[in-house]
């Protein structure tokens, strides 16, 4: 079923319409089957990172030359919208190798350090992880402490990162450190000594998904992997522009599936004399799922057109991400009043999802980080301290 209330498919392109049924396909074949026992298990399936490469989903914006597909930010959002309607966590596996390694490589790295890394990483024989965040610093990032050292031939890095997707499984981490005080990108590959990433356990939220601490003790980093392109906060912010716009299609995959599961639900569920869909109680819940699916994606579809002909600031990115994350979680928890006991079970999608959502709605910057941009924004007032 494609859900698509305002015919927004009328604006796609036949291109665009092939990326999205492509990676639909595929989470109904390969991602619906085993997501269940995977998010239950808490482990990623990792038998899907070829299927993703040969899909051309890593680095998917980027440039042919690289072995990426080169697409636009309409396909872009769209293949993001499909997964995330087949799992958050799968997105993310997505969204982190794309928008957070493959990006900052493109944009602030060498030519030889393109062309070391980034065929490798569109065909899914190297994996990333990108890491920013401390245990001291989620939100105000710029405060970190991971540190490096200029030394001969290269850098000495000190310092820990948390909450890093796919930080354990990756061969090489974006990990952000500031030099002489200013913030850089470096790119810590696995086998270098004094680097370990031990997987963080105990997550009830985004369980089809590797999250890891990266510690980093004196850590020796060559020339060759600093990516001098990058420049203090700004850099790392301008990566998260990338996977917040991801984000934002993503989580409306979450919104579709948990809307049509809650509306088949409610035609065949029968208490007292008929069908739960049949009482406006009910109704009044589908219709306002329906609707804020259809502001999200009328919202994504004018910024992905903003952001192909250059245009979208980062607030607007951040007013998709705050809306669509909050309002995704809604009609998740609401998928699941709509189910009654039954949306606790594992046999519908919408628990998981709900669960999920709270970490998307929390990373990339919280909901309130969002407001306080757009806040900032509009008002011309800080107020983030
Ligand atoms: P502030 O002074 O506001 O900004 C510093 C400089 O950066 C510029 N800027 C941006 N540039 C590009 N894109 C953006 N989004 C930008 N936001 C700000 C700004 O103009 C300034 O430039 P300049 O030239 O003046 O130096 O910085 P601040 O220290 O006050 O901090 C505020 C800020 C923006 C950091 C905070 O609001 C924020 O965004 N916090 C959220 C942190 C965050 O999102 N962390 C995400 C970590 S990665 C992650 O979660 C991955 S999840 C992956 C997955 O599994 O999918
Ligand atoms: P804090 O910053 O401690 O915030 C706690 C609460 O205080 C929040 O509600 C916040 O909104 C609020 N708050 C903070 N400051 C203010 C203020 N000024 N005014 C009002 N309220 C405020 N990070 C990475 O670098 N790489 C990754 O790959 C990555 N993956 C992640 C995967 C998962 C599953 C999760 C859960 C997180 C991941 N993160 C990653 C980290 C994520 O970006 C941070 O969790 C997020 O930025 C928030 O930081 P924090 O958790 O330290 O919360």
């Amino acid at each position: 079923m494609n859900i698509d209330y305002f015919d927004i498919e009328s604006l796609l392109s036949e291109d665009e319409i092939l990326v999205r049924n492509s990676v639909k396909q595929f989470v109904e074949s390969e991602v619906l089957p085993v997501i269940e026992e995977k998010y239950l298990e808490g482990s990623f399936p990792n038998e899907l990172i070829p299927k993703l490469a040969e899909l051309g989903l890593f680095g998917i914006t980027l440039p042919v030359e690289y072995g990426c597909a080169g697409l636009n930010n309409v396909a872009y959002g769209l293949a993001m919208q499909e997964l995330e309607r087949g799992d958050s966590g799968v997105r993310s596996f997505v969204s982190v190798q794309s928008a957070l390694v493959m990006y900052p490589i493109f944009t602030f790295g060498s030519d030889d350090q393109k062309k070391q890394w980034l065929p490798k990483l569109a065909n899914g024989n190297l994996i990333g992880c990108f890491g920013l965040t401390e245990p001291d610093y989620g939100s105000n990032p710029g405060g970190m402490v991971t540190n490096a050292k200029k030394v001969d031939g290269g850098y000495i890095l000190n310092g820990a990162k948390m909450w890093i997707t796919n930080g354990s499984v990756a061969d090489i981490a974006v990990v952000w450190a500031k030099l002489d005080g200013v913030i850089k990108g470096f790119i810590v590959e696995k086998e270098f000594k004094g680097f370990t990433a031990p997987e963080m356990k105990g997550k009830h939220s985004l369980r089809a998904s590797v999250t890891s601490e990266l510690v980093l003790d004196n850590v020796f980093v060559p020339e060759f992997n600093i990516l001098n392109g990058s420049s203090g906060l700004k850099s790392p912010l301008m990566c998260l522009n990338q996977a917040r716009y991801g984000i934002a299609w993503g989580v409306v995959g979450a919104m579709l599936a948990c809307y049509e599961s809650a509306l088949e639900y409610a035609k065949s569920r029968v208490q007292f004399s008929k069908p739960i869909a049949g009482y406006q109680l009910t109704q009044a819940k589908l219709v306002g799922m329906i609707t804020e699916i259809t502001k999200s994606q009328l919202m994504n579809y004018q910024l992905a057109k903003l952001k192909d002909n250059g245009k979208a600031k980062h607030t607007h990115i951040s007013m998709a991400k705050r809306n669509n994350c909050d309002k995704a979680l809604e009609i998740a928890r609401i998928a699941r009043e709509i189910l009654g006991a039954n949306g606790i079970l594992s046999e519908y999608p919408v628990m998981r999802h709900a669960n999920n959502l709270e970490s998307v709605k929390t990373y990339e910057g919280t909901h309130e980080m969002h407001t306080l941009i757009i806040g900032e924004d509009i008002t011309g007032f800080s107020a983030f301290d």
